[in-house]
């Protein structure tokens, strides 16, 4: 699955985002920066302690990360050359600004990688493993603020793309983002 946004093409993938070669993977972390489940338990069992080590001294510096903030650090062992880590919104019915702080989490990715001119970048489906979000909901969201986010920047990437674990999800993500590109085309004819 693969569509173009200005000069970047977005795509999708089925697999295991920490064998993603890319500048930047997104680590879908929480608050304490500490490391736990999925993606995360991933991405620091084969990226190796160096990587929590400067999670470490995130946290101790700045205190536990916001939802919807994102920090980098190096990517240890992996193939990419940085970690973004954000943490998403637990999902308690919609009510609590959930869809607002997971539109900030891509949104603050991306913003982060364009400061350090990171032109690859690779997300998780942020939120909807542990944090219970809603799959059809999130995927919305998510390939919407990205292509929200790379038309106000449409020279800033050259590929984004999800990672995604499961089938199931990446049908969602796919129906997602097919449904912006058809919204494109016929506002654009
Ligand atoms: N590569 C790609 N996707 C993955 C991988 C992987 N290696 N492993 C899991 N997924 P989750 P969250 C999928 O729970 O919902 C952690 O404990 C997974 O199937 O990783 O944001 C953190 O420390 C799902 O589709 O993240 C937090 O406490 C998606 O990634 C909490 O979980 C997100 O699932 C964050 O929960």
């Amino acid at each position: 699955m693969r569509s173009t946004v200005g000069k970047t093409t977005v795509t999708l993938e089925l697999g295991d985002i920490t064998g993603h070669k890319a500048d930047a993977i997104v680590n879908a972390a929480n608050s304490s920066l500490l490391g736990g489940g999925g993606v995360d338990g991933a991405i620091h069992r084969r990226g190796g302690p160096d990587i929590l080590a400067q999670c470490r001294d995130i946290a101790a510096n700045q205190g536990p990360l916001p939802p919807g903030d994102a920090v980098s650090t190096n990517a240890g062992k992996l193939l990419a050359r940085r970690v973004l880590h954000t943490v998403g919104p637990i999902w308690r019915g919609g009510d609590e600004d959930e869809p607002e702080t997971l539109v900030r989490c891509y949104r603050s990715c991306l913003e982060l990688a364009r400061q350090e001119g990171l032109r690859t970048v690779a997300f998780p489906s942020i939120s909807t493993g542990a944090y219970g979000y809603p799959i059809d909901q999130a995927a919305q969201i998510a390939t919407g603020a990205v292509v929200g986010f790379l038309h106000e920047h449409p020279a800033s990437f050259d590929r984004i793309t999800w990672v995604l674990f499961e089938e199931k999800t990446f049908g969602v993500y796919a129906s997602a983002l097919s449904a912006i590109s058809a919204g494109k085309r016929s506002s654009d004819s």
